[in-house]
Parts: C-alpha cells; sequence; structure tokens
C-alpha cells in the first residue's frame, strides 16, 4: 500500500469517526424511546426508526463528501441491488445488535466499513452505551479509543472463551446447525457466550477479552468494519471452513491463533452454506 493510499484512508476514517460519533449520539438519545419497532424477516429480526434514521443520515453525509463513493447498508438493502465494486464502497449497519438495542442492552453499535478494490481497508465500531470506538485501517493496526489492541495468544479451544449466536432470521437449516454446533462445543471450551452483536463479538476478539467467534447467516455489514479491526489486532479472520472471509457468502470464523481456528472449524459438525448477500 502506497504513502498516499494510506493518507487517503485516514482521511476517510477520519470522516467516519466524526460521523459514528454523531451516529452513537442519535442511538444514546434514542435508547429506550424507540416508538416504532417493526420485524423484517420474522419475529427476532427487528428494524427501529433509529436504525433507519442513523442509516438515512450517515448515507447522506457519506454521498455530501464523496459523491463517487458507493455505500451498502442493511436498512436499504432489500430494495436496492448490491455488490461489491472496485470503488470505494462504505458498508454500514446503522445499529448492529437491534434487538439488544431495542431491550436497552448495552452491547450494540453501529459500524462503519469501507471497501476498496473489493478489500476490507477502514474499520469503525463504535459502541456509545460502553464508550468503546474500534477504530483500524488495513497494516496501521488496531486501537480501542486510541489504545492498542491485540488478540490473546490462545491456542487450544479447550483454553478458548467462544462467542455463539442464536441469529435472527428464520432459516431452518441454520438454526439446526445452531443447535448441533452449541452441542458440539459445549464443554470443550473455558465457555460459550452469546451476545448479540456481530460487529461487537468481533472486536471483542480483537481486544483479547475472547478467543473466538463464528455465525452462519449474517451479512456484509455486520462484519466489514469488524474484519479489518480483527485482523489488524492478529486475529485469523476466515470462512468457517477456513478458507479466505468472503464478505457475502454469510459465514465468519474468528479466532486468535491459526491453531484454535483449525480446532474450532474442525469441532463445528454443520457448516451450512446460505444464500449469498
Ligand atoms: C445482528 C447480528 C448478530 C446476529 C443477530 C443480528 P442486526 O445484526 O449482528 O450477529 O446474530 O441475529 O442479525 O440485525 O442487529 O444488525
Amino acid at each position: 500500500m502506497t504513502t498516499d493510499t494510506t493518507e487517503q484512508y485516514r482521511e476517510w476514517i477520519n470522516f467516519g469517526i466524526q460521523l459514528a460519533k454523531r451516529a452513537g449520539t442519535m442511538m444514546v438519545t434514542a435508547s429506550g424511546r424507540n416508538t416504532s419497532i417493526e420485524e423484517k424477516s420474522c419475529a427476532t429480526d427487528l428494524v427501529t426508526e433509529t436504525d433507519k434514521a442513523v442509516e438515512a443520515y450517515l448515507f447522506s453525509e457519506i454521498k455530501k463528501k464523496y459523491p463517487h463513493h458507493k455505500t451498502i447498508g442493511e436498512e436499504s438493502s432489500s430494495d436496492t441491488h448490491y455488490e461489491l465494486s472496485d470503488e470505494a464502497t462504505w458498508i454500514i449497519d446503522p445499529v448492529d445488535g437491534t434487538m439488544n438495542f431495542v431491550h436497552t442492552f448495552d452491547f450494540c453499535c453501529v459500524s462503519i466499513g469501507i471497501t476498496h478494490k473489493k478489500e476490507p481497508v477502514v474499520g469503525i465500531v463504535y459502541n456509545p452505551f460502553l464508550n468503546k470506538l474500534f477504530t483500524a485501517i488495513k497494516n496501521c493496526g488496531s486501537y480501542c479509543n486510541g489504545s492498542p489492541i491485540h488478540v490473546r495468544a490462545t491456542s487450544s479451544l479447550k483454553d478458548a472463551l467462544v462467542i455463539v449466536e442464536m441469529g435472527s432470521d428464520n432459516e431452518n437449516n441454520r438454526r439446526d446447525a445452531v443447535c448441533a454446533n452449541v452441542q458440539a462445543l459445549a464443554w470443550k471450551c473455558h465457555g460459550l457466550r452469546a451476545l448479540g452483536s456481530a460487529a461487537m463479538n468481533i472486536c471483542t476478539v480483537a481486544s483479547g477479552q475472547a478467543d473466538a467467534y463464528f455465525e452462519f447467516g449474517l451479512h456484509c455489514w455486520d462484519m466489514a468494519a469488524s474484519a479489518v479491526i480483527a485482523s489488524e489486532a492478529g486475529a485469523v479472520v476466515v470462512d468457517t471452513q477456513l478458507g479466505p472471509l468472503d464478505l457475502m457468502n454469510r459465514r465468519i470464523l474468528v479466532a486468535s491463533s491459526e491453531s484454535l481456528a483449525k480446532q474450532l472449524s474442525q469441532t463445528l459438525v454443520l457448516h451450512p452454506q446460505l444464500k449469498r448477500d
């Protein structure tokens, strides 16, 4: 990466951080006060007026500053076709962990990732409730509130705290895989945790507070930003069957070491292939 490219990414991340902080204020102001809570694919897949307002704000500000950049967002994904291009693309989850947000459970965040030439290069994940701002630029390290973060060097599954997710959609083959994989993992590691936000889960591994996370069924906006943050913190960020991460393939495995990633992948008994984004 040239110096000019890194400088360009620094400009993008500095702008994105300002947007994330404003989005965080919108989330805190609305917390516990949402009047419109709608079901999307099912009763556990919700969207509030805050999700929509934050995404509209972020899209508007990005288009004003960078009119030639592309945008992909969770709440506008159903009515627009989207695919990664070589152009700078802002991939946004305005409120990741919407169910947590609705319940005023503070494990939620705004997630702003930027891909360039189809690769994640900038990540911003901000939890305004816990006051945690995770940031990273490709090849430039990973930070929480400006302090460097790094994974905990755990090499064995039996010593690992593993984050799992029940997920929010009602795809039966995915739900069957969740139950089978939880049963396969339980009591073979230090513990399983299900916290409700992919972006925050991945940043939790990046900061060394958990050792691995995997999920089937998430989307590009759940992982684009935190994939950079975790990679720059020394994490292995791959597909659940250890191939390269494909942001559109709705599967991810994040681990603090190659050895742990391999053990976790091999312990999973089902790897459902879901409809690509
Ligand atoms: C959430 C993901 C989480 C998943 C939830 C939900 P949302 O994203 O971050 O990993 O398990 O079901 O999809 O919908 O709150 O932005």
